[in-house]
């Protein structure tokens, strides 16, 4: 079955693909992605200078899901603008993912790989695990001042990678933020941030910087994921294009992202458990499950989602 997709205009092969952070911060990580069945290539979240990140141990799966506090381990935006001509030579998408340690950063880091010609930009104002930093996602304000900024440097279709919101009076007020701003395209949703989880045996926590507290991805993420896709779906009628991220680890995930309005989806936690061949475990998946529900490709159900 055909499983490609278009995201802000771009066609992607597959509708699956990494989500930045899950084995995307080296060149042979990326290359890996781009001989995989992944549909798009998603760099690390870069910064100006390169880093190491956050001390050890920093991320931690569990039945569940996952924790981590990586703080941003990346090579530095001018290694990832030199690698995109590399990427796009596997004929997908490349999704360059912008951050930053403080506002400056971010149009300065966007001019220059937006130069570089990525397929799309996403900037991500969503990371949870910076001591002392607060995710941007969650100051309507100092959001759209960022956004408004960077808009003015970059030429190729942009993304917005949002934190998860748990009120509609926060969806409404990014909404209208992203609809002042010029937003292509939504992620829909980074970690759920600063969780904790506690092994009882040891009594300890089980990462170790921020004494412990992470960004929750996986399986228990889910619904928070399509809460906020279908919210944001609602409030652009369904005339953004959406990412969905949280929670997918089967085919019937994707399915549900997909009925909730996503139009592709990201792979986090279970893309790091089981390598890159979790593309074609996940295309096999949801190919049987539109078939079953009698869908003959993704935009038949995209949005779909029935209320009582
Ligand atoms: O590197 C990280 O600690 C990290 C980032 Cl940037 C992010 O956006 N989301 C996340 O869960 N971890």
């Amino acid at each position: 079955m055909d499983l490609s997709t278009t995201i802000a205009g771009v066609r992607f092969p597959s509708c699956f693909m990494n989500a930045s952070g899950a084995l995307c911060v080296t060149r042979e990580e990326l290359l890996a992605l781009g001989r995989s069945r992944a549909g798009a290539i998603v760099t690390k979240s870069m910064t100006v200078e390169p880093r190491d990140g956050n001390p050890t141990p920093r991320y931690y799966a569990f039945p569940g899901g996952s924790i981590n506090s990586m703080g941003l381990p990346n090579l530095g935006y001018r290694a990832y603008a030199a690698l995109i001509p590399e990427l796009k030579s596997f004929g997908k998408p490349v999704i360059a993912s912008v951050a930053g340690l403080c506002e400056d950063d971010f149009p300065t880091i966007a001019a220059i790989i937006n130069a570089a010609k990525p397929d799309l930009i996403e900037v991500n104002l969503s990371c949870p695990n910076i001591p002392g930093k607060p995710q941007i996602g969650y100051d309507a304000e100092a959001s759209e001042r960022l956004l408004k900024r960077v808009r003015k440097v970059i030429t190729v279709p942009m993304g917005v990678k949002l934190p998860p919101y748990f009120d509609p009076a926060h969806h409404t007020a990014m909404g209208e933020v992203i609809g002042r701003c010029g937003v292509d395209f939504l992620n829909l949703i980074n970690s759920v941030g600063n969780g904790l989880v506690v092994d009882p045996e040891r009594e300890t926590v089980v990462i170790k910087p921020k004494g412990g507290f992470g960004g929750l991805g996986g399986t228990i993420i889910k619904p928070v994921a399509l809460a906020n896709v279908r919210a944001f779906w609602k409030i652009f009628e369904g005339q953004i294009s959406i990412i969905g991220t949280g929670g997918v680890v089967h085919g019937v995930d994707a399915f549900e992202h997909l009925l909730c309005g996503a139009s592709a989806v990201q792979i986090g936690t279970v893309l790091v458990e089981e390598g890159v061949s979790v593309f074609g475990r996940l295309e096999t998946e949801l190919a049987a499950q539109l078939s079953k529900k009698g869908y003959a490709k993704l935009e038949d159900c995209r949005g779909k989602l029935k209320e009582l």
